[in-house]
């Protein structure tokens, strides 16, 4: 925590890099779940902080729920929430995968609506040229937690209308006849940039799970291109493998 080697180093306020400190620390197991946060006045000492800023940091800490603030007693590193284990042997939606654990989904929307795709969604849907796809683009969230950020490409025909969506999209496009039935889903590790940390509310660089699946109708057609990061700290995909004969 000794200041001169990380305050003023990075953009914006003291109180977010003394936050991202504390939140690093947590991370890395520095600061153990149920262990208690050093108080206010160290922490001030420590790093030639006021204890104003040090307050404000273990405010937003409490606010995103690393911390839990105990009457009389300080304030303790929260025990972490349990990841999630997701199966890849089924063609699922998240809606249904987190319903079927009990947990409630909401999505925060980045983008819905008809665009000019970007190359990787033309070779990915094999549109013709010049032509438009629906997008949608949201903050996934379950039980409250944000848990991935999906960037959707459906071809109009698909998907003639973006708005439609509010909950799932399978959903929708089960509705319309046309629920994708197989997929190819590739997962690659991704250290979360700025903004995609700063919306999955964890710290930036943090592990994160990029994935990209590709599914596909009956007739062999592509009906969607999506591009997802998962948060590493609550997921983990797991395979049943057989051994081949
Ligand atoms: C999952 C899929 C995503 C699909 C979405 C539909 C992964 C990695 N991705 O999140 O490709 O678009 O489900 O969910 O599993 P919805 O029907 O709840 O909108």
């Amino acid at each position: 925590l000794r200041p001169a080697e990380w305050l003023n180093r990075e953009a914006g306020p003291r109180y977010v890099q003394l936050r991202r400190r504390l939140e690093e620390a947590i991370e890395s197991g520095l600061l153990a779940p149920n262990s208690s946060l050093p108080p206010e006045r160290e922490i001030a000492d420590l790093t030639e902080l006021s204890r104003v800023t040090v307050r404000k940091a273990i405010h937003e800490l409490v606010r995103k729920g690393a911390v839990v603030q105990v009457q009389g007693s300080g304030s303790f590193v929260r025990e972490r929430e349990e990841k999630v284990e997701q199966s890849l042997s089924h063609l699922t939606s998240f809606t249904e995968d987190m319903r079927r654990r009990g947990m409630e989904t909401e999505s925060q929307w980045l983008e819905r609506g008809v665009f000019m795709p970007s190359p990787e969604e033309v070779v990915a849907l094999g549109l013709p040229a010049g032509e438009s796809v629906s997008r949608i683009y949201r903050l996934r969230t379950a039980g409250g937690r944000p848990m991935a950020l999906e960037r959707a490409a459906l071809p109009l025909d698909i998907l003639p209308n973006p708005l439609e969506v509010t909950t799932s999209l399978y959903a929708v496009l089960e509705r319309g006849g046309v629920r994708p039935n197989r997929a190819i889903q590739k997962i690659s590790a991704k250290n979360l940039a700025e903004t995609e940390a700063e919306l999955l509310d964890v710290p930036v660089g943090a592990a994160g799970l990029s994935i990209q699946r590709t599914s596909y109708l009956d007739s062999g057609r592509v009906a969607e291109f999506t591009q997802s990061i998962y948060r590493g700290d609550a997921y983990d995909f797991v395979a049943e493998l057989r051994l081949s004969n």
